[in-house]
């Protein structure tokens, strides 16, 4: 039987260099995200195995649970969840806050992510077998000035993915939380809402992580021996020292 992984989000950044990473090791892909130009164009960039994609927003319950609970018969042995999806939506001080911007964080990052790992929890849960990695982040860990609502959905990742630990150690299901410092994607681009000239800024004077870094360790994750689990693995370019300590030479 061929092992499957899902991934959210791989139209871009860290979800779509999983995808490619997991496909090298193996995995037959199921990739999910909104745009649907960019999950045909990784559908036909991954060519070692097949590749089932998804269109669907996470924060719609419906569309999350219709999509995953008709998975064809082929496509339902899921080994491995790579819960990816998500960013950040401005960086305000609390008192300038839009609320939008705090209900698409939220809605995203924490509820779009249960709403994955619900309905493709009874599939690992059949096999007693199973392997979740959420992507949580170091905004998860310390908070930063003007990151309020974002850091607080990358805390809450944090405790979900202990949690889930506890909770589904009986089930044989592993959980993993990969939390990186900045990587080049278009995490930056959507926080300043397609001010790219902005976004660039976060990654100049030093080297940034790349999204395939990234990947990489995910895909380290997932091929350890059954016994082994990398329960939580903060990674950060070498040029940062915390949240906000970021050696720039500009
Ligand atoms: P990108 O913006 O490059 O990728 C985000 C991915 O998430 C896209 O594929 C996007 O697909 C998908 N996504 C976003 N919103 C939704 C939604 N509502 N429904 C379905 N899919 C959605 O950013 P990154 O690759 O950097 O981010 C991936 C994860 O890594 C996020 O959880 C982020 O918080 C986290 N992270 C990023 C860091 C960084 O510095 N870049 C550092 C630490 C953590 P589409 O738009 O097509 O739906
Ligand atoms: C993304 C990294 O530092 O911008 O989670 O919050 S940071």
């Amino acid at each position: 039987m061929p092992k499957i992984a899902l991934v959210t989000g791989v139209t871009s950044g860290i979800g779509r260099a999983t995808a490619i990473a997991l496909a090298k090791y193996g995995y037959h892909i199921i990739g999910t995200g909104r745009r649907a130009d960019r999950l045909e164009t990784l559908k036909q960039e991954i060519t070692e195995v097949p590749v089932f994609t998804l269109q669907f927003d996470v924060r719609d319950k419906e569309a999350v649970q219709q999509a995953l609970t008709n998975l064809p018969e082929e496509w339902q042995n899921i080994e491995v969840l790579v819960n990816n999806a998500g960013n950040a939506h401005g960086l305000a001080p609390i008192h300038n806050g839009a609320v939008e911007d705090w209900d698409a964080m939220l809605d995203i990052n924490v509820k779009g992510l249960l709403y994955v790992t619900n309905a493709v929890l009874p599939l690992m849960q059949e096999r007693k077998k199973g392997h979740i990695i959420n992507i949580g982040s170091i905004a998860g860990k310390e908070v930063y000035a003007n990151g309020n609502v974002y850091c607080a959905s990358k805390f809450a990742v944090d405790a979900i993915s202990k949690a889930m630990r506890i909770d589904l150690i009986q089930e044989g299901i592993k959980v993993s939380e990969v939390n990186p410092g900045l990587v080049e994607t278009e995490f930056s681009e959507v926080r300043f809402k397609g001010d790219t000239e902005r976004a660039a800024t976060v990654y100049q004077g030093y080297e940034p992580l790349r999204a395939e870094d990234i990947a990489d360790l995910i895909a380290f994750i997932v091929s350890r021996p059954a016994h082994v689990n990398l329960a939580e693995v903060l990674v950060l370019p070498a040029a940062q020292a915390s949240a906000t300590i970021v050696h720039k030479q500009l």
